[in-house]
């Protein structure tokens, strides 16, 4: 495979476009030879999360072992699309914290953690900026490859 496994959480409203948009990615990374797999809430609620109802612990933990499964196709190599409401911030953002410091950080066992309770200042006038593309993350060698084109344009 051609490719780095990660995951496209897609968050909003019921009825907002989700599952279409998650369709459309799936269809065009497939064009360009990626494989990815859609994790979507409402499908998902029919088997692995049948058990759960929509009181807030229940989509605390739909959103939970999404994320957990999630993870697991990105370990595998693929794109994962997930693709549910979602509502509350600190279960989107558990999702996205692959070592758990966030969330040590909100409890308050790390003090001073950067973004959480102590500032991160992006800078006003940098040089390059390495943005996501489509969606996913780059490669660290497509990084390094934009800094030293950078470095060779200067
Ligand atoms: C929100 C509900 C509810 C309630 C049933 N609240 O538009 P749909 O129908 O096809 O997709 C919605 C789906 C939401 O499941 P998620 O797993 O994405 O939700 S969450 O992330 O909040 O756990 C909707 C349907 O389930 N549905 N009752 N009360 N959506």
């Amino acid at each position: 495979l051609n490719q780095k496994g990660c995951v496209v959480w897609i968050t909003g409203l019921s009825g907002s476009g989700k599952s279409t948009l998650a369709c459309s990615l799936s269809r065009e990374l497939y064009t360009r030879g990626k494989l990815s797999y859609i994790l979507d809430g409402d499908n998902l609620r029919h088997g692995l999360n049948k058990d759960l109802g929509f009181k807030a612990e229940d989509r605390v933990e739909n959103i939970r072992r999404v994320g957990e499964v999630a993870k697991l196709f990105a370990d595998a190599g693929l794109i994962c699309i997930a693709s549910l409401i979602s509502p509350y911030r600190k279960d989107r953002d558990a999702s996205r914290d692959p070592k758990g410091l966030y969330k040590l950080a909100r409890a308050g066992k790390i003090k001073g953690f950067t973004g959480i309770d102590d500032p991160y200042e992006s800078p006003l006038n940098c040089e390059i900026e390495l943005k996501e593309k489509e969606g996913e993350c780059p490669s660290p060698v497509a990084m390094a490859e934009e800094v030293i084109a950078y470095l060779e344009d200067k």
